[in-house]
């Protein structure tokens, strides 16, 4: 059913399991930051100072890898913690050394890292810099992603620069209910996005130039998107409404990298066309790549998709008048009634949406290799060790990958469960679980027990993999 070395995974990220904010040297990030203002930015004002406490408690979460039986396992590397002001004059030995037992105890245990350099949180030295609207910020990411293969990629060999640009775009500085917590719509988003992506194409070329040879590992960028169709096939005006949702979501970061080194075109033409009925003249908002600075085209060596949910579309009915990029997309994605939705209202639980997006990929961005690097189902409310509801959508959605693999012929090289543990899951504090093993975040040692559908999923995968045994 799954090729031999298909990869089992589960993913977790730094700022959301670690705790130990301000030990060891640590430097600040924008959550420590964002968390301890103050005020309704997160749910009952809870922070990511302690969550899961791995930094302390990294034994255990190994514990958790191998009882699930992974193949691999999707950690961040937290940037303040090994570089406290972000740059790489001062390196805290002790963050190195945490990294270097977590590595190397996975390779112990037979289990491979992919690692994800940043994910969402950016040292605050770095912030009180302009953070990711400054331009230098591509530069400074380079050189932090060159220490850190300089540091573990002789035994690393997946990598991720950056996790998901559009939530750090949009959600912290379009919406502004993810840190830094900066609202400029219609503007700031496409300027952080825009050096993310040159931040990350410079990792890129420094990794083939320099590490590429001795080191043998692959680089790309984590994109997040939901699925969309039309909301009536039969219109044209949702049909076309549903190319600009795409291309403001997924295109957005894979068309410079998979298809042109440039921005999809009808991205480019909706903004255009938005600033002139607003009478902005300064120019296209919309960032342009110079001719100067390393080529976007090229620089992902697999593709990484964070696939959640899925949506029906129609043009949109937000705010015309105003500045912004739901105006500028003039899209609306909806929730089809027959879907059901689990714990957070975002997610709607659409199994086969996964299966038509990567056939989508396949056709649009040439027959990449693909990596699912997340993928989950939350709990809200009482918690539910026997979670069944969960276990069905666990076994769904391996189907939709199996048929996508054997039916649609993606080349799909590997699944990651968002998460291995419940953990800190941002402006939702722990109000919202996506753990295949639960934490008590009552009690000091923050005990981990399986679910329900961690114990399924280990079943899942000693399934596939003696099955892949047989077959060679
Ligand atoms: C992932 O993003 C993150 O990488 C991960 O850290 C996180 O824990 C996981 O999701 C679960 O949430 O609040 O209505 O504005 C997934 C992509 C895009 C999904 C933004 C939620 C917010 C919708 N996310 N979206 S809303």
């Amino acid at each position: 059913m799954f090729p031999t070395n298909f990869a089992w995974g589960a993913a977790t990220s730094a700022y959301q399991i670690e705790g130990g904010w301000d030990v060891d040297d640590k430097g600040p990030s924008i959550w420590d930051t964002f968390c301890h203002e103050g005020g309704r930015l997160v749910f009952e004002g809870q922070s990511g100072d302690v969550t899961c406490n791995s930094y302390e408690l990294w034994e255990e979460d190994l514990r958790c890898i191998r009882q699930l039986g992974l193949t691999h396992y999707r950690l961040s590397l937290s940037w303040s913690r090994l570089l406290p002001e972000g740059i790489t004059r001062h390196v805290n030995q002790k963050g190195l050394r945490y990294y270097n037992k977590v590595i190397n105890d996975l390779l112990a245990s037979d289990v491979l890292p992919m690692v994800t350099l940043y994910h969402f949180d950016l040292p605050q030295a770095l912030q009180d810099q302009g953070g990711w609207k400054s331009p230098e910020i591509a530069a400074i990411f380079d050189s932090y992603a060159c220490f850190c293969f300089e540091s573990f990629g002789d035994r690393v060999k997946l990598w991720i620069t950056l996790n998901e640009p559009y939530v750090c775009a949009k959600l912290g500085h379009e919406d502004g209910i993810f840190a830094p917590g900066v609202k400029e719509p219609g503007m700031a988003a496409y300027l952080v996005g825009h050096n993310m992506l040159r931040g990350h194409a410079r990792a890129w070329h420094s990794y083939n130039v320099l590490y590429r040879a001795k080191q043998g590992g692959s680089v790309s960028l984590a994109i997040n998107s939901d699925w969309a169709e039309p909301l009536d096939p039969a219109s044209p005006d949702d049909t076309a409404a549903t190319e600009r949702y795409l291309a403001f979501t997924l295109g957005w970061f894979a068309w410079p990298l998979f298809v042109t080194g440039d921005y999809p075109e009808v991205m480019r033409s909706s903004i255009e066309v938005r600033s002139k009925e607003l009478g902005y003249q300064e120019g296209s908002r919309l960032p342009r790549f110079s001719k100067d600075e390393p080529s976007l085209l090229g620089t992902a060596d697999f593709f990484a998709l964070n696939y959640y949910t899925s949506r029906r579309v129609k043009p949109g009915e937000c705010c015309p008048g105003l500045l912004g990029l739901k105006s500028d997309r003039d899209a609306e994605g909806v929730v089809d009634p027959s879907w059901p939705v689990c714990g957070v209202s975002w997610l709607a639980v659409v199994p086969d949406g996964l299966r038509k997006l990567l056939k989508y990929i396949k056709d649009t961005f040439n027959n990449p290799a693909v990596y699912i690097t997340e993928n989950g189902f939350s709990q809200v409310g009482p918690v539910d060790m026997e979670d069944v509801q969960r276990c069905g959508f666990y076994h769904d959605i391996i189907q939709e990958v199996a048929r996508a693999l054997r039916e649609d012929g993606v080349d799909v090289r590997g699944y990651f469960a968002w998460s291995l543990l419940d953990n800190f899951e941002w402006a939702d504090g722990f109000s919202v679980r996506f753990g295949l093993f639960h934490v008590d975040f009552s009690r000091p040692k923050r005990p981990r027990t399986a679910y329900r559908s961690g114990r399924e999923y280990a079943g899942i995968i000693s399934k596939y993999r003696s099955q892949t045994m047989v077959n060679i």
